[in-house]
């Protein structure tokens, strides 16, 4: 908390703009950001179905053709993926993928012909809309980021911050196709000047009752992430399932989830942050007790790894050889290194990273292979991409946002 107060104390005293959770910023000075703002006060009655822990009834109907043991229902609005099943393979198994909805999903009537899907794109030199048809032939690529909600690692709060109760599985490996939002500026003539942000609003059908500048979800993050961001109507190989914000998603590589907007219907160069509640209240990293928009956005994610076996989760670990598996991610950085305890962090051994490298917005999976006798273990997984490394402890902060230290996501087992 001293630590807190002081660094809290040089943030606030910056300016706004400035408050951009850079690596630098987030390990120093972040942990003491606590809290972003409110976000879940918005929610409509109809959904709003928060707090009903996992009773093992089946899944909501938008999603009933996902795994039901992969999962974790926390509401019909937040589904956790167990830790267990992210997937050993690297990328994340759709039926296995977390689903965060501030509104609900978009369903088929709603959407309409996919191919008809239309996205208007501002504040370039020359302003265009674009049918889904017309994108896929405009540019085509792929690439792997890892979609993380700002609130994975809430459930380790002491403070019980309102919101899904998140462990370590509000976040998944995918592989999206697309085309290049740099690709979409160029044809528009590139950015106007004056621009100092890209804003994206989603078309989610707003729940009669709400006020649309409370319900829409418009996220604003620093303008030089459209030369990373694509906008994306395929996950993992199959059209993006309305769920995930099909048929169109922005997709901000190293920034957290809420910036990847669902059924995007504008993408906008802006001088100024967006002013509805989802950019100005929501997201913010506050201290406890305090909130508003002078306070950091959720944009960039922090360096971060967990272990995904053993697990109290994969059922009872014999002595002998294990193999210590999990994934590690770098930020906005690759990740470089990471080192595992089986001793709550007292002592440490260099992790192996095995499966391919899809580049530096994506995880890379771990392992180390050890032998252990019968007792109880703590094991923890510390990354680094070089500049940063995970803190020990969580950085206390009003809605539980953006954890990463590893001693809350390192698990206990008992070898038999
Ligand atoms: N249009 C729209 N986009 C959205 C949201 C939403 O409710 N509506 N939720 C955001 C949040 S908070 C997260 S964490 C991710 C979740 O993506 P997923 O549900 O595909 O896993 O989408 C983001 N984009
Ligand atoms: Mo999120």
């Amino acid at each position: 908390m001293i630590i807190f107060n002081q660094i809290g104390g040089t943030f606030m005293s910056k300016n706004k703009t400035k408050l951009n959770l850079n690596r630098r910023n987030f390990l120093t000075g972040t942990a003491a950001l606590a809290g972003i703002a409110a976000t879940a006060s918005v929610v409509p009655i109809s959904i709003a179905n928060a707090n009903h822990t996992d009773g093992k009834k089946g899944l909501p109907d938008f999603i009933n053709w996902k795994d039901r043991d992969a999962l974790i229902v926390h509401s019909d609005k937040g589904i956790e993926t167990h830790r267990s099943a992210i997937g050993e393979s690297l990328v994340t198994p759709n039926r296995n993928i977390y689903i965060r909805n501030n509104m609900p999903t978009m369903t088929d009537t709603q959407i309409g012909d996919r191919k008809k899907w239309k996205v208007s794109i501002e504040g370039v030199k020359n302003p265009r809309t674009f049918t889904l048809a017309q994108l896929q032939k405009l540019g085509h690529e792929t690439k792997a980021t890892i979609l993380q909600c700002s609130g994975n690692g809430r459930g380790f709060f002491e403070h019980k911050p309102r919101g899904s109760q998140w462990k370590t599985g509000a976040a998944a490996c995918v592989l999206w196709t697309g085309v290049p939002m740099k690709t979409v500026v160029d044809a528009c003539g590139g950015v106007s000047g004056g621009a100092v942000y890209m804003t994206s609003e989603g078309v989610d059908h707003v729940p009669t009752g709400l006020d649309p500048k409370k319900a829409m979800i418009a996220r604003s993050v620093p303008k030089k992430v459209y030369k990373d961001a694509m906008l994306a109507w395929e996950m993992n190989g199959v059209p993006l399932p309305n769920a995930h914000g099909g048929p169109l998603r922005m997709v901000t590589p190293g920034y957290f989830g809420i910036n990847n907007v669902k059924h995007l219907g504008k993408v906008a160069f802006t001088s100024k942050e967006s002013s509805v509640k989802y950019m100005a209240k929501s997201y913010r990293i506050s201290p406890i007790g305090k909130k508003g928009s002078q306070y950091p956005s959720c944009w960039e994610m922090p360096v971060k790894s967990w272990i995904t076996r053993p697990t109290n989760e994969t059922g009872i670990t014999k002595s002998g050889k294990v193999q210590i598996v999990g994934v590690a991610m770098g930020g906005t950085k690759k990740v470089r290194s990471v080192k595992v305890s089986i001793d709550g962090g007292k002592s440490w051994k260099k992790a192996k990273f095995i499966g391919p490298d899809l580049g530096k917005y994506a995880w890379r999976q771990f392992v180390l292979e050890t032998t252990l006798s019968k007792g109880r273990y703590s094991i923890a997984s510390l990354a680094s991409n070089g500049g940063d490394k995970q803190p020990e402890l969580r950085m206390e902060n009003r809605r539980g946002y953006a954890h990463n230290g590893w001693k809350d996501h390192s698990v206990d087992i008992t070898v038999v």
